[in-house]
Parts: C-alpha cells; sequence; structure tokens
C-alpha cells in the first residue's frame, strides 16, 4: 500500500501544507489506498520537501510527480473529461496557486508576527518555551531568503497582497457559482484549489489574504463541500 509521508495535521485541516493536503486529496479521488505516514523529518522526502510517497519502494517528492505516478501507474486521468483547453486552464491555476500565491501565503503564516502565537500552538506545541521565539525566527528567516530568491519577496508589501489578492480573486471568478472549480465533479484541480483555498480559510489567523477569502463566499462554500467530500 502506497505510504504518505506528510506533516501532521494542524491549524485544524488535515493538513496545513497545501502540498500534502492535494496529495491526499487526489489519492482519496482516485480510491487509492494509502497509509499516512505523519513525520516533522522532511528528510523523508527525497527533495528534503514534504509530501512525497513510498510506493511499493519506489519513493517519489513532489505533488505534482506524484500525481504524475498514480495516473501512470493506476491508471487515473484526473482530469478526465476535460478539453485541451479546459486542462490547460487547470495546469495555469494550479502553477498560479503552488508558485506564486504560496510564497505569499508562507509570508503570513511563518513571517507576520501577529501570527506567531497561533503558530507556534499549532506547529511546535512541545517545544520548550524558551525555544519558540528563536525557532520561529529562524523559520522566519528562511521563508524570507526563499522568497527573495523567488524574487515575490521583494516587493513592497502592498504589492506583494495586491498579487496575492489578485489569484484569489481569479479562482472566485472561474469557480462562479460551480459546485466544483470547474464544473459538475471533482477533477485533479479541485485537490490544488481546496488544499491552498483551505489554509486560507483557518480562523484567528491575521492576513490580507485569509480575509480576501473569507469575503469570497463561493470559496468558502467550496471549501465546505470539498471537505465533506472527501474528508468527512
Ligand atoms: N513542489 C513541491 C513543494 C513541497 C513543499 O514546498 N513542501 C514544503 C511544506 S508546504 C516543505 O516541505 N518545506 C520544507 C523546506 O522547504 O525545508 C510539491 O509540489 O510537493
Amino acid at each position: 500500500m502506497i505510504k504518505l509521508f506528510q506533516y501532521p495535521p494542524a491549524l485544524g485541516l488535515p493538513n496545513a501544507s497545501p502540498f500534502c493536503l492535494k496529495v491526499e486529496t487526489l489519492l482519496k479521488m482516485a480510491g487509492i489506498p494509502y497509509e499516512l505516514v505523519n513525520t516533522i523529518d522532511r528528510g523523508k522526502g527525497p527533495k528534503g520537501k514534504l509530501p512525497a510517497i513510498d510506493d511499493g519502494g519506489k519513493i517519489i517528492g513532489d505533488s505534482e510527480l506524484i500525481r504524475l505516478h498514480l495516473e501512470r501507474t493506476y491508471n487515473v486521468d484526473f482530469d478526465a473529461g476535460f478539453t485541451p483547453e479546459q486542462r490547460s486552464v487547470a495546469h495555469a491555476f494550479a502553477r498560479m496557486l503552488e508558485e506564486r500565491l504560496y510564497w505569499i501565503a508562507a509570508h503570513d503564516r511563518w513571517v507576520l508576527p501577529e501570527n506567531g502565537a497561533i503558530i507556534a500552538r499549532a506547529f511546535l506545541p512541545t517545544l520548550p518555551a524558551p525555544l519558540v521565539g528563536p525557532v520561529l525566527w529562524f523559520a522566519a528567516r528562511k521563508i524570507k531568503r526563499a522568497m527573495h530568491h523567488h524574487g515575490v519577496g521583494r516587493h513592497s508589501r502592498e504589492d506583494m497582497y495586491a498579487m496575492g489578492i489578485a489569484d484569489i480573486r481569479a479562482v472566485a471568478a472561474q469557480l462562479g457559482g460551480k459546485p466544483f472549480f470547474m464544473g459538475e465533479e471533482p477533477k485533479g484541480i479541485d485537490a490544488v484549489i481546496y488544499a491552498f483555498m483551505a489554509q486560507l480559510l483557518v480562523p484567528n489567523v491575521r492576513s490580507p489574504l485569509n480575509e480576501e477569502t473569507r469575503r469570497q463566499a463561493n470559496i468558502v462554500a467550496y471549501c465546505e463541500r470539498m471537505k465533506a467530500r472527501f474528508f468527512p
């Protein structure tokens, strides 16, 4: 059976890593049996990140490579029924969230001091109190450095949030009044949209991205629908 290495659940979500939540949602969507291995050791992934899977001894890291592996090995098409144009739209939305919005959301989670207490409780529950401040400081420095190399960290806060909010509004506009992101039934893209939007609806996290997502009633209802369907 596939083993899915993921961070332990936190913040009231099946997983507080959008990439881990994406993979678990894909596995559920495809009806492929799996076993969860909760770990904070990102070295369990071949690329020093999680999620990763072990499928009969084959170790794969990266949610997108895992999706490709599932499609090829289990004869699944997560976009079944889509036209080539719809596949392109789904592809572009996934990359938008994974490659840009992710970093702005990571900033709000790990860098904004106003979220320090909730983050410490969620992710460092057993750490001795004197170590919490330094660990959060190192985490914030790591994210800021990564954001700087990415480029998004070089913008003013105003510009960065304008970009993040534009991404969320694009999701809301494409979703519209449909039950799932691109139609009546969930497809692979829904694993990504849900995994990312659910992070932005965690109560009590203060950030312009969370406020914008909460204002988008169709995204809120969509996340409830996805949760009811895949994580009842
Ligand atoms: N492209 C990867 C991204 C995975 C990723 O960024 N995982 C984060 C958690 S959300 C991680 O493990 N970060 C640890 C680190 O960068 O040291 C995927 O799609 O799986």
